[in-house]
C-alpha cells in the first residue's frame, strides 16, 4: 500500500505515541475526518488528566502498555513518533503487511510549499535552528521554528501558520522516518558518537542522518563542517545539492579567520566578527559559520545577518556562564549529554578545568574525552549512575571524586578550585537518572554555584542570560 503524501486522507491513522509528535498527528488527522487510533506503551494509570482529556475531545481510540498488532494493523497509515524504535518488531510486521509507518517529516513536507532549512549534527543544532531563525527574521522573514526543538510540524498545518521559510532541527530519530524528505537547505554540523543504543553502532547513526541529504534535488543546497572527519568522509554521498563547506580550511564558503567569519560565495568577500556577539570562542564561530551559509543562500543580505548576529543571545544550558566567584569561573553546559559535546566545550579553555561529568549512560565511548581531558581536566568530579563507566574510562588520567548529588559536586569543586579556574559541568550523560530534563539538572547546577557563592550577590559576575 502506498500513500499519496501530496493528497492525504487515510481512513484509518494509528498514531504511536502521545507525546507532542503524537498529539500534533491526533489533532491533524482527526481535522481530515480520519478514525485516529492512539497506541502508548505507558501504563494507563501514567496517562495524565489532561492527556485523557484530549484523547476524549478528538474521539480517539486508545490501546495503553503495549502496541498490539491486531490494533494498529486496523489502520492504512501509522504515524511514529521520534522516540519509539523505527525497527521494533511490530512495526516490521505492519511494514510487511504493506502498511506504510512514516513520521511527520514524511508526512507534513510534501504539503509544504515555502522553503524549509533542516539543521542535524550531534551538537550545535538547537543553537545554530535558533542562530539562522533570528537571522530570517532580522531580514523580515516570518518563520515558523519546530522539529527536535519542539513543536510538531502537524501544528503548523493545523494552526494554519503562513510563514515565509519553515526552520526545523531535525534528529537523527526523526531523519529514519522521514521518508522522502527534501529540504531546500540542509546543515550537517557535526557527527560524534549519539543514540548509539538506539541506532545500533555508528554506521546505522550517520546513515540516519544522511538522510536530511537523501532527496535533496538540483539546486538545493547542502551545508556541510569541513572540519569533523566524519562529516568529511561522508562528503561523496552528497550527490545532487549545491555543497557548501564552512570551518577552517581552502575549500570552505565560510572560513574562520582568527576571530571573523569570512563568506566567499556572494560577488564580494564579506567579513563578520565574533567580537559583539554573544556567541562564545570556537564553536560559536563554527555555529556562525553555518547559519551565515544558511542565511545567505535564502538570500539574507550581509547587513541584516550582521545585525542578526549581533543582536543574537544563545539559548540556556549550552556553555552558560553562571557566575565568577573568588576568581573561578562556573559554565553550566547540561545540554551536553554525549562525548562530542563534551570535546567541543573543553576546546574553549586550556587549563584549570573541574569537570563535573555524569548522569545516565546513552552508550557512549568514554574514553574519547581522554585526549582533550589530558593537561586540561585537573579535577574530575563524577555523578550519577555512569559515574563507575566514566571512571572505568578515564578515572586513572586525573584526579577525580564522585559526588551523591550536584549540590555536593559543586561543593566539592568549589573547595578544591584556585583563582583562574573553570568549573565545567558538561555531563556527557543524559540528565533522566536524576532530573527531569537537562534544563532541570543546568537549574541544580545553578543553585548550587549561587549556594557556594553565599549569595554575595558582588561575587556573582552574571547569572546565565536566559537561565530559567
Ligand atoms: N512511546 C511508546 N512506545 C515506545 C516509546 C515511547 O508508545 O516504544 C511513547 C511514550 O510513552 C510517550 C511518547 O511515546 O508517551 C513520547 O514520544 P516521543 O519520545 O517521540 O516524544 P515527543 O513528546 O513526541 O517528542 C518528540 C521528540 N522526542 C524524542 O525524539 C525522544 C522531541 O525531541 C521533539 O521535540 C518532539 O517530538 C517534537 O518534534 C526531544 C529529544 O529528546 C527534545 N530529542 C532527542 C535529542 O535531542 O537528543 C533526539
Amino acid at each position: 500500500m502506498t500513500v499519496d503524501l501530496k493528497n492525504i486522507q487515510p481512513k484509518t491513522v494509528a498514531v504511536i505515541g502521545l507525546g507532542v509528535s503524537g498529539r500534533g498527528a491526533v489533532r491533524y488527522f482527526s481535522r481530515l475526518g480520519s478514525r485516529v487510533l492512539v497506541s502508548d506503551s505507558r501504563a494507563p494509570q501514567d496517562v495524565a488528566a489532561d492527556e485523557l482529556a484530549f484523547l476524549t475531545e478528538y474521539g480517539v481510540e486508545t490501546e495503553f502498555a503495549g502496541h498490539d498488532l491486531t490494533f494498529l494493523a486496523q489502520a492504512d497509515l501509522v504515524i511514529v513518533s521520534p522516540g519509539v524504535p523505527f525497527h521494533l518488531p511490530v512495526l516490521n510486521e505492519l511494514r510487511g503487511r504493506g502498511i506504510p509507518v512514516l513520521g511527520e517529516l514524511a508526512v507534513v513536507t510534501p504539503l509544504i510549499t515555502v522553503p524549509i532549512v533542516a539543521i542535524t549534527g550531534t551538537n550545535g543544532k538547537t543553537t545554530v535552528t535558533e542562530l539562522i531563525t533570528a537571522l530570517l527574521q532580522t531580514a523580515g522573514r516570518k518563520v515558523f521554528v519546530g522539529g527536535n526543538i519542539g513543536r510538531s510540524l502537524f501544528d503548523y498545518l493545523v494552526d494554519e501558520e503562513q510563514a515565509d521559510c519553515l526552520v526545523l532541527e531535525v534528529s537523527s530519530f526523526q531523519l529514519e522516518a522521514a521518508g522522502s524528505f527534501c529540504p531546500r537547505v540542509a546543515l550537517l554540523l557535526n557527527i560524534t558518537p549519539d543514540h548509539l543504543d538506539r541506532h545500533g553502532d555508528m554506521a546505522g547513526y550517520m546513515a540516519a542522518k544522511m538522510q536530511i541529504f537523501a532527496h535533496q534535488k538540483d539546486g538545493d543546497v547542502a551545508i556541510v563542517s569541513a572540519d569533523d572527519a566524519r562529516c568529511r568522509q561522508l562528503l561523496t554521498q552528497i550527490q545532487t545539492a549545491d555543497l557548501q563547506l564552512f570551518g577552517h580550511g581552502s575549500d570552505c564558503m565560510a572560513y574562520v579567520a582568527e576571530n571573523d567569519v569570512v563568506h566567499i560565495g556572494g560577488e564580494n568577500q564579506e567579513d563578520y566578527q565574533l567580537s559583539g556577539t554573544r556567541l562564545a570562542g570556537k564553536t560559536g564561530l563554527l555555529n556562525m559559520s553555518a547559519a551565515i551559509l544558511a542565511a545567505r543562500s535564502l538570500g539574507c543580505e550581509p547587513a541584516d545577518i550582521r545585525r542578526g548576529l549581533a543582536a543574537f543571545a544563545p539559548g540556556a544550558h549550552r556553555l552558560a556562564r553562571v557566575a565568577e566567584v573568588n576568581g573561578v569561573v562556573y559554565y553550566d553546559d547540561s545540554k551536553a549529554t554525549n562525548t562530542g559535546a563534551v570535546l567541543a566545550a573543553l576546546d574553549n579553555f586550556s587549563s584549570g578545568v573541574i569537570l563535573i561529568a555524569g548522569g545516565r549512560d546513552k552508550g557512549d565511548d568514554y574514553t574519547l574525552l581522554q585526549p582533550a581531558m589530558s593537561g586540561k581536566v585537573r579535577l574530575l568530579i563524577l555523578i550519577g549512575e555512569a559515574a563507575g563507566q566514566i571512571f572505568a574510562a578515564v578515572g586513572g588520567q586525573v584526579e577525580t571524586k564522585f559526588a551523591d548529588s550536584m549540590q555536593q559536586a559543586v561543593k566539592f569543586a568549589a573547595e578544591l578550585a584556585q583563582a583562574g579556574d573553570t568549573v565545567l559541568l558538561s555531563p556527557a550523560c543524559a540528565s533522566f537518572d536524576m532530573y527531569d530534563s537537562y534544563a532541570h539538572r543546568g537549574r541544580a547546577f545553578q543553585d548550587a554555584v549561587k549556594e557556594v557563592a553565599g549569595y554575595r550577590t558582588e561575587s556573582v559576575l552574571a547569572v546565565a542570560a536566559g537561565a530559567k
